[in-house]
């Protein structure tokens, strides 16, 4: 097994996770998978049924939240996003050729942004399933992004939206802005701006257990609603 990278430990579960605001916002859809493709594009339009034309990729990845928690070889299976920009988004809406800033939301409101380079990476998917079942509502039904080389921050659940942008006028982080790093490369410890990686480390290691059991709380809610 290859070593944890710096400043990571391995937990014994796999937590529903997040920035605190999402802890109780959910998504209205799991069952369909619909991505509006907008943003610098000559012809925005919606993606759903058209993902099973995609070649099915299998993955075995781990996962690395950027509070310092890690999961290892988690199974996901789903379509590289390479494919997705190249045989769907690229043909369809005809992004400008200059629109490589990419910004990805959730419909729970969450959204992260890599540069288009990074997520035309081999290991970055849109990913449906989680250890040979349904990706769970805890883990980002109908669909989220896996980017393994990339904190999990920059992994949205939940997809709703991909926007291929000239700049990032048009994005606002989720949470503050030291704590959204343009990359958040694992390997490079870029957990946020402005402050080293390991020094983030100890600021965000204290909050792990009480966002758990936030999350856990919120969800067991939601369960009860339904
Ligand atoms: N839609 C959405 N995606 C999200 C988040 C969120 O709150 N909402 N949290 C991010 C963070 S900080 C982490 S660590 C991972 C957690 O993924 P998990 O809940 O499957 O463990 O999701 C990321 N993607
Ligand atoms: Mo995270």
């Amino acid at each position: 097994m290859t070593a944890l990278p710096p400043g990571q430990f391995e937990l014994a579960e796999f937590p529903r996770f997040g920035l605190d605001p999402f802890a109780d916002k959910f998504p209205n859809e799991i069952a369909h998978i619909r991505l509006q493709i907008a943003g610098d594009v000559a012809t925005p339009c919606e993606l759903g049924d058209e993902l099973a034309e995609l070649p099915r990729v299998e993955q075995t990845s781990d996962f690395h939240c950027v509070t310092t928690w890690s999961r290892r070889a988690l199974r996901w299976s789903g379509y590289r996003f390479r494919d997705l920009y190249e045989q769907l988004i690229v043909p369809r809406a005809q992004p400008e050729p200059a629109a490589r800033f990419v910004v990805l939301r959730g419909q729970d409101g969450y959204r992260s942004a890599l540069p288009l380079e990074d997520l035309l990476a081999d290991d970055v998917l849109l990913a449906d399933r989680l250890d040979g079942a349904p990706l769970p509502l805890e883990h980002g039904a109908p669909v989220r992004l896996v980017a393994p080389a990339h904190y999990g921050y920059k992994n949205p659940k939940h997809l709703s939206a991909i926007e291929l942008w000239r700049d990032e006028r048009n994005y606002h982080p989720p949470g503050r802005r030291f704590m959204d790093h343009p990359r958040a490369r694992v390997a490079h410890e870029e957990r946020g701006r402005g402050l080293p990686g390991w020094l983030l480390r100890y600021l965000y290691r204290p909050f792990i257990r009480s966002t758990i059991r936030r999350f856990q709380r919120a969800l067991d809610a939601h369960r009860a609603r339904q």
